[in-house]
């Protein structure tokens, strides 16, 4: 194999910035992104063919960013695949053939959300301060944005704080909350917020649950039987239950969506925090694992910081420029 990677430049791990969305989310992405091109200057730096030895330390690199076993094993498969058929001449090649594989891996995460019920229902689970309200928030926003109708409900009746926090957004977006305050059964709040939203011809119903854990039964429980309330009023709600997972708890996420899916059977995710951590490369090892659609990614605290989650983008948000590897 002739010398590969001889005179490779230094990586560049400065995100460009010309202001447009996906550059935006390049921004954003930048602690995956630098720890990820770090690394790879460092494999490339001094190597001179494509052996299998780097290979190797791309697999371990790969893994250590939080890729998991699974996907970056296939990564490397690829590579090695095509290093087989034609000559693999730069690390722009090879950082390409990474980019295709991730493609592959993260398809089928990349259903956007439709709204085909009216009202649609989208219950909202997750463990304790990953990013549910704030995201019921931005996901607000966002359907706003596209002249959708939606009704809020704070069925996190643990805490009064939490009451008040949905409260505060749905003033601030000016849209109808319904509680029953800090105590109240959260199936029941869940109830009431569909019989309105039924009778008000509201278009979505987000409802925000309590923080927990899968070792609290009895909370688990308790999403059984929102699940349950809702289901009698609409055989086909909820429409959603849409599971928050904080990118920044790295492989911890694909427990606590095992445990969510065994109690509830989740059906979609969004990403939360991917702007405060170099961990982002876990949305390949979830994709890899559950398949699941991921609907939004979380990339900062606004009502704005919200994007539909686009295969693509967010591989280019991902990877540094093959270009700067050349
Ligand atoms: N940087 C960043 N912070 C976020 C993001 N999403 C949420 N947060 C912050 O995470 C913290 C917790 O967010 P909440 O929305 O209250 O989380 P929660 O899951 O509802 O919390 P509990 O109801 O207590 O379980 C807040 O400070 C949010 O501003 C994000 O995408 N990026
Ligand atoms: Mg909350």
């Amino acid at each position: 194999m002739p010398s590969l990677f001889r005179n490779t430049k230094k990586t560049e791990i400065t995100p460009k910035s010309s202001g447009s969305g996906s550059n935006k989310l390049r921004d954003r992405l930048s602690k995956t992104r630098n720890a990820l091109a770090r690394g790879l200057s460092g494999l490339f730096k001094g190597a001179e063919t494509l052996d299998s030895s780097l290979l190797e330390d791309l697999e371990d690199l790969l893994i250590s960013a939080d890729l998991g076993v699974g996907p970056s094993t296939k990564i490397i498969d690829h590579i090695r695949d095509i290093a087989e058929r034609r000559n693999l001449s730069s690390p722009s090649d090879l950082i390409s053939a990474m980019r295709d594989e991730m493609a592959v891996i993260l398809d089928p995460c990349s259903k956007s959300l439709s709204i085909d019920a009216r009202p649609y229902v989208m219950l909202v689970v997750g463990v304790n301060g990953v990013g549910k309200t704030t995201t019921i928030a931005k996901i607000t926003s966002w359907l706003l944005k596209q002249d959708r109708s939606v009704m809020l409900a704070a069925a996190d009746t643990y805490r009064a704080a939490a009451v008040e926090q949905l409260t505060r957004w749905g003033e601030r977006l000016q849209v109808p909350v319904i509680s029953q305050g800090q105590g109240a059964d959260a199936a029941a709040v869940a109830h009431d917020a569909l019989v309105s939203a039924q009778a008000r011809s509201i278009q979505v119903l987000i409802i925000d649950t309590a923080g927990r854990q899968h070792t609290q039964s009895d909370l688990m429980n308790q999403l059984v039987k929102i699940k349950r309330v809702l289901n009698k009023l609409d055989p086909n709600a909820p429409h959603e239950i849409v599971q928050i997972l904080d990118a920044g708890t790295g492989q911890n996420a694909l427990s606590q969506l095992q445990h969510f899916n065994q109690a509830v059977h989740v059906n979609s995710l969004c990403l939360t925090k991917l702007d405060g951590t170099a961990k982002g490369g876990i949305l390949l090892a979830i994709a890899d694992k559950f398949a699941l659609p991921v609907r939004f990614i979380g990339v900062g605290e606004g009502s704005d910081d919200l994007r539909p989650f686009n295969v693509a983008q967010f591989i280019d948000a991902l990877l540094p420029d093959p270009e700067s590897l050349d």
